[in-house]
């Protein structure tokens, strides 16, 4: 490990002589954006209360009408990463989004990515390319990149729930856009959760051998996934997670290119303690309460939640309650860092 060269043993004009060509010299800023071993990351581990949330997002739904928003959002940003940029980690964003009573927000696309999952509220609804899907607490509702989408709400209290995008990334990219389109005609039938694949391992054989759809299921109930936990309980080792992924029912693989979805059942009692691992996440408090530990930063979490979980950080996850499960949504970026092919995890010792 050589010591290298800083910035103060250059002469001032060789430097000034760079600066005028716009010419950098490497080898004292080398360690900065290649350290030894682990990443420097800015990423802090940070909870959001839901409980905080609220109603300063109630207060927004007095202050600002939907047509004065488009989407009204209060975003959950890291303080570590600048709170103005709006970034959970550093591929993802996290926002709350509330719509009220007969409220709509917008039809639009964009090349940024999103998966919705709900904290509160009956009747909203999302419609994804003339699909309509119904949002219930902890469905989780995709709109891929350049899919039609837009809001609506029929029932009769407020509706929440969280965002999560690849916009940071795609930002990074200097590749995010929006175009705003006409309300979407319905197609007339339920949702594909409801319909094409409405139960894992059957598919609808028209689509048996041919060019698979990138996105063919939009929503995933979360009655049916809650039950789909339970189950699995029954066959997990006792030290093992209790742990699903959300993947597309005709590939098997992941559900969005950049953004990976699971979620796990704590048992009563229980503490997990999932494998290190290269990517950063976002996990959100469906169900339950209890704690984390993260890089040695405790946190507190309850029901509606949400924290974020930097790079390469040490986790656990404790259900605080000795009676009751506690369930969990995992929004994490390890699609992006596979497909770059340096997504790692470190099994302890
Ligand atoms: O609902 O389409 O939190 O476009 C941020 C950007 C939500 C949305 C966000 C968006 C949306």
């Amino acid at each position: 490990m050589a010591e290298l060269g800083t910035l103060d043993q250059l002469p001032a004009d060789y430097l000034d002589d760079l600066e005028a060509r716009n010419l950098v010299p490497l080898w004292p800023n080398l360690r900065s954006v290649m350290p030894y071993e682990k990443p420097a990351r800015k990423s802090q581990p940070v909870l959001w209360r839901y409980r905080d949330i609220r109603p300063l997002l109630l207060k927004a739904g007095e202050l600002t009408p939907i047509e004065k928003a488009e989407r009204r959002v209060l975003s959950l940003a890291n303080p570590g990463l600048g709170l103005e940029n709006m970034m959970a980690t550093p591929s993802i964003y996290i926002g709350m989004q509330l719509i009220l009573p007969g409220e709509s927000a917008p039809c639009h696309k964009h090349t940024p990515a999103a998966v919705r999952c709900v904290v509160e509220g009956s009747g909203g609804f999302t419609t994804v390319e003339g699909e309509k899907c119904p949002m219930e607490k902890g469905d989780l509702i995709l709109t891929p990149s350049g899919t039609w989408h837009e809001h609506g709400h029929q029932g009769a209290d407020p509706v929440v729930w969280m965002d999560a995008l690849d916009m940071p990334l795609v930002y990074y990219l200097e590749s995010s856009y929006c175009i705003d389109g006409e309300s979407q005609p319905l197609r007339n039938v339920p949702d594909a959760s409801q319909t094409r694949y409405r139960r894992a391992g059957l598919v609808p054989y028209a689509s048996l051998g041919k060019a698979r759809a990138p996105y063919p299921l939009y929503r995933y109930p979360w009655t049916e996934v809650r039950q789909a936990l339970r189950a699995l309980e029954a066959d997990t080792a006792a030290d093992g997670i209790v742990w699903l992924a959300y993947v597309n029912p005709e590939t098997g693989g992941e559900c969005l290119p950049t953004l990976g979805l699971s979620t796990v059942m704590l048992r009563p009692g229980e503490t997990a303690r999932p494998v290190r691992r290269s990517a950063s996440a976002v996990v959100h408090v469906i169900e339950g309460e209890g704690e984390s530990l993260i890089d040695g930063v405790e946190i507190a979490w309850e029901e509606d939640d949400t924290f974020a979980v930097p790079t390469h950080a040490d986790l656990s996850l404790t259900n605080r309650s000795t009676a009751r499960p506690a369930y969990l949504l995992v929004v994490d970026d390890a699609p992006i860092q596979r497909k770059l092919a340096f997504y790692e995890e470190f099994p302890p010792g």
